[in-house]
């Protein structure tokens, strides 16, 4: 390890060991953390240890002015790509402007939203039935033909195993399908051929039936890998398999769905889940597991009606398992389709398998570990790995905090031998800051991979950005990867934690700049509207039912069209608000006072959220968002009688 601070991998950094904010004093933080790391991951690492500090500076990450007016977009430029980004504890997706970085948009998903009020309209609460928080980590755009189809984005929650789509159109959300018999969904993967299955990996390994019974005994546990229909966000089935499933990937044929097994030990402590050399990529047979649960094969587990294939112990014809790097994280497949490249968190190495003898792996004419056509030793702590669709992978290197850019036809010759040199599959590490987590490079998760722009999301900023206090941001470093070295152009704190991010190209998205009223959404409020015979576009009015008022009101800047109404305390209060402006970015909202309601409702929009009346009074109902010189006179009076 590296006990100077100053060594090799730092020389970008200029201050003295004294001036660094680390948490040892002394040491520096990827010390600690590597450190760490060996304590627990044992001797394997200490010889990778060896390889590493040399010439990882090479390249150098100093800009020169070129580069960084590459990614210098003027005021009142578009930025040539969308970046989504998941927002991990936040619950949201984040949409960034690439190669800018400035944050476009935020999308809450499995959060509640203030500004938009997502998690309190009737719609949202629908949605998410009371969960008001979750883990997003890894997003995705649906596909045709190997390639975005700009229709949708999916994204995971980690802590209650659910999965959300947004409609691309509205960059909102418009399903959630929860996963049954699972915890800890993480890894996701659409299916690239077409709009197929969005699979689901679930982490934690926990009973298929999970009640008083079974819950104490781990020897009973498994993990679902699940597959949700992205159109109609239905769970199709699942596969039950006695390892974890983490990460997540597909082939481009609609053949298999992959995994990465780091606890195929089946432990419940850090020390058993460590214990083996080598982990598992499950590789799971699509057609074989649709055949089968067509033929009523399926088992169902507590109150699922999925049917549930039990793959677990012995390879089977609807999944194999290959051996590969220690405790793996990251599973990315190379844009030729070819290769599906597995990172080896607690080996220095990643391992390479070729997707086309997987065929004969399950004809049982080749055994799983002779799919594996390279190993490259890339550093310490690999997790995720991206592609520029020149050959070339670069993956992301935790511990030693650096990119790894390395050539996967030279890797595949030194594997077979043919190779003089090892180190020549390697061709760049760059220092990134600190300890990087994700990776992901322009179209990197396509076929039309363009090798433009290369992300780094940073778990650690430490003194990168302005002191805030304990909670630093997390640092987002963009890459420029056009060239023969990786040059870094650009820092960008996030709000944490991005976990993942894809970048698509501009030309793959169409969103539409005033709601369209054809949404789904829609059919709940004109079903309503029809009950109570009103035209939610031209009526305001009171409507009094049995255990609700609903009151309906369009909105027209910068008036609400009733500016008064009446209700008595403790009644169930639904107002229906309607935008009926139709001019681009003209967005009115609804707060009522004292009543925590307060949402936003696009031009052309209805929106609706349903609360109870307090005590009698009046409450002024405003209008928050800035939307004409007498936007602050936008508002109406709500009046509570005893
Ligand atoms: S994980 S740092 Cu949730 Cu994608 Cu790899
Ligand atoms: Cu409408 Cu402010």
């Amino acid at each position: 390890m590296n006990k100077d601070p100053r060594s090799p991998q730092d020389s970008n950094d200029q201050r003295t060991p004294e001036t660094r904010s680390d948490a040892l004093p002394g040491a520096s933080r990827r010390d600690f953390l590597a450190t760490g790391a060996l304590g627990i991951a044992g001797a394997s690492l200490l010889g990778a240890c060896k390889e590493d500090g040399k010439g990882t500076a090479a390249g150098g990450e100093h800009a020169t002015a070129d580069v960084h007016a590459k990614a210098v977009v003027k005021p009142g430029q578009l930025d040539d790509y969308y970046g989504f980004w998941s927002g991990g504890q936040s619950g949201e997706i984040r949409i960034m402007g690439i190669p800018s970085m400035r944050e476009i948009k935020r999308i809450p998903v499995f959060n509640r939203d203030a500004c938009t009020g997502w998690g309190a309209t009737d719609f949202s609460q629908q949605l998410l039935k009371g969960k008001m928080s979750g883990d997003t980590h890894h997003v995705h755009l649906s596909y045709n033909g190997g390639t975005y189809d700009g229709r949708y984005v999916y994204v995971n929650d980690k802590a209650q195993a659910r999965l959300a789509r947004v409609n691309c159109e509205t960059m909102e959300v418009d399903k959630i399908a929860e996963i049954p018999n699972s915890q800890g969904t993480h890894g996701i993967f659409p299916q690239r051929h077409k709009t197929g299955y969005v699979f689901c990996n679930a982490e934690f390994r926990t009973p298929p039936d999970n009640n008083a019974e079974t819950a104490a005994d781990p020897r009973g546990y498994g993990a679902m890998h699940t597959a949700v229909d992205g159109e109609t966000m239905e769970v199709k089935w699942q596969v039950l398999i006695e390892g974890n499933l983490d990460l997540c990937a597909t082939d481009y044929k609609g053949l298999y769905s992959f995994a990465t097994c780091y606890n195929l030990e089946g432990g419940v402590t850090l020390e058993e889940m460590m214990k083996n050399d080598r982990d598992c990529l499950y590789v799971f047979n699509i057609a074989a597991i649709e055949k089968a649960v067509a033929a009523g094969k399926g088992k169902t587990f507590g109150k699922s009606k999925v049917p549930v294939i039990d793959a677990r112990g012995a390879d089977s014809e609807y999944v194999v398992r290959v051996p590969v790097a220690k405790s793996p994280h990251g599973v990315n497949v190379d844009p030729t389709g070819k290769y599906a490249v597995c990172s080896g968190k607690l080996s220095p190495t990643v391992t390479v398998v070729e997707i086309d003898k997987l065929a004969d792996v399950f004809a049982k004419k080749i055994k799983p570990a002779q799919a594996i056509v390279a190993e490259p030793e890339v550093g310490l702590g690999p997790l995720h790995t991206a592609f520029d669709g020149r050959g070339n992978a670069y993956t992301s290197i935790f511990i030693d905090s650096v990119v790894t850019k390395w050539n996967i036809a030279k890797a595949i010759a030194e594997y077979k031998g043919e190779a003089v040199k090892q180190s020549q599959a390697v061709l760049q590490k760059l220092d990134v800051h600190y300890q990087i987590g994700h990776i992901n490079a322009s179209m990197s998760e396509t076929k039309d991979a363009d090798g433009k722009w290369l992300i780094a999301l940073c778990k650690f900023s430490k003194d990168r950005f302005l002191n805030v206090g304990p909670l630093h941001p997390e640092n987002d470093q963009l890459i420029d990867i056009s060239g023969e070295k990786m040059v870094l152009v650009h820092d960008g704190p996030t709000w944490p934690e991005p976990h993942d991010a894809v970048i698509v190209r501009k030309d793959l998205i169409h969103p539409k700049k005033v709601q369209s009223r054809t949404d789904e959404r829609f059919k709940m409020y004109e079903a309503w509207a029809k009950e109570d015979g009103v035209d939610l576009q031209r009526d305001s009015k009171v409507v009094r039912k049995q255990g609700l008022v609903r009151v309906y009101i369009t909105s027209l800047a910068p008036k609400f069209a009733m500016s008064e109404f009446t209700v008595k305390t403790g009644d169930r209060v639904q107002v229906i608000i309607s935008n009926i402006d139709k001019v681009e970015d003209l967005s009115h909202g609804f707060c009522m006072s004292h009543h925590d309601v307060n949402f936003l409702v696009n031009a052309q929009d209805t929106q609706s959220a349903t609360f109870t009346a307090g005590a009698p009074g009046v409450y002024w109902y405003y209008c928050p968002w800035f939307c004409h010189a007498l936007h602050l006179e936008m508002r109406g009076r709500m009046i509570v009688t005893a």
